[in-house]
């Protein structure tokens, strides 16, 4: 029989990816939604005969329970969170609520209706945040540095918490960044992609960004989402860092992307004290030996063909 699994943030970048993967695997997949008055399903159209979709909030208890009684699952991925940095400054109390205490409702509604369910949780890096070694692992410290990482570094101590006190298959993916032409256009990379693209095709004459000097171990989703299954496929349950082990600034980013429809950034991009944050993570870099000892996951994408990919997606879906 199909194994059963149930996504939430399904209309989000990883949720989409991970549907594609799950479904190629010959999983049912059933993705979790909460209403909008305006259409948030684009990055899933293509899977919409494929999944089903239940409605449900990660602010409401009684929703999420129904969600999972409903999709009665073998697994159960939990990539909804408020994901944008900046915004849990402007917003920390209702991160705090997704972000973190959503953790809890997803885990307290398996407790409750599907306690044998294995339980994906979406860490990041951002809970090393002012780094305390280099590179980063599975056992180096936290450091939160904004009330986005406070919250996740919340949501990965109660997800190891659950397993240890009721023996849930519980897992935490210590996740870096990672990017895709389906990437949310404020963060950095989809920005500069974007921006080049319309700047290339005559649509936009500048583009106006924070700190250009912040490093980051920047990866492809696509493979990303698969080190998520493997997890979930384990002997026994643990955390994982998922990385590729490469750090590059902003300004390279922009040196590739630019460089690629044969521009220079510098005659372009504006630094704007709008996007600087009240605090920074200056520089991440991912060890993920122990994915690749234990899981069997390496990255496939480098640095550079990932910038690459999303100027050149960026370009056609401004009609280049
Ligand atoms: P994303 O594109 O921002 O997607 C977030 C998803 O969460 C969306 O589907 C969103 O639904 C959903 N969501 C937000 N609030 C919700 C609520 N109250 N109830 C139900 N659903 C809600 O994020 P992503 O890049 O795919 O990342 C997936 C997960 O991995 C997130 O938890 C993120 O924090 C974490 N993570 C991401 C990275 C990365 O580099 N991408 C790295 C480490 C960890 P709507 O469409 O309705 O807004
Ligand atoms: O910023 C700098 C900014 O917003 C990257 C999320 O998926 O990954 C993501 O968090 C860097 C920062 O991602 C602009 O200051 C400069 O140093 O693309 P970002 P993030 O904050 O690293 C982690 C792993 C997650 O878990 C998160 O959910 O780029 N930067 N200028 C800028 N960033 C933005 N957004 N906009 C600018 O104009």
């Amino acid at each position: 029989m199909a194994k059963r699994a149930l996504i939430t943030g399904i209309t989000g970048q990883d949720g989409s990816y991970l549907a594609d993967h799950l479904l190629d695997l010959g999983y049912e997949v059933f993705g979790m939604i909460r209403r909008s008055s305006t259409e948030t399903t684009s990055r899933i159209e293509h899977l919409e005969d494929r999944v089903e979709f239940l409605q449900a909030d990660l602010l409401d208890q009684a929703s999420v329970v129904k969600a999972v009684e409903t999709a009665r699952p073998d697994e159960i991925y939990n990539l909804a969170a408020q994901s944008f940095v900046p915004t849990s400054w402007s917003q920390p109390v209702l991160t705090g609520q997704f972000t973190a205490m959503g953790v809890t409702r997803m885990l307290e509604a398996l407790r409750q209706v599907a306690p044998e369910a294995r339980f994906y949780q979406a860490s990041s890096s951002e809970m090393f945040g002012k780094v305390r070694e280099v590179p980063q692992n599975e056992l180096t410290p936290f450091h939160p540095r904004s009330p986005y990482a406070v919250a996740k570094t919340y949501g990965h101590h109660i997800t190891i918490n659950y397993r240890e006190s009721y023996g849930i298959f519980a897992v935490s993916g210590i996740l870096f960044n990672h990017e895709s032409p389906r990437r949310g256009r404020e963060f950095v990379t989809r920005k500069i992609t974007d921006g080049v693209a319309r700047i290339k095709l005559g649509l936009a004459k500048e583009l106006r960004l924070g700190n250009l000097d912040s490093e980051r171990d920047w990866g492809y989703a696509g493979d990303y989402v698969r080190a998520m299954h493997l997890m979930l496929q384990q002997d026994e349950p643990g955390d994982f860092v998922i990385a590729t082990g490469r750090t590059h600034s902003v300004r390279q980013f922009l040196e590739i992307a630019f460089g690629h429809v044969d521009l220079n950034y510098e005659d372009y991009v504006k630094q704007d004290p709008r996007f600087l944050r009240p605090a920074e993570v200056d520089q991440l870099i991912g060890d993920s030996s122990k994915a690749k000892n234990e899981l069997g996951w390496v990255p496939t994408v480098s640095f550079e063909d990932l910038v690459v990919m999303m100027v050149d997606a960026d370009l056609a879906l401004h009609g280049a």
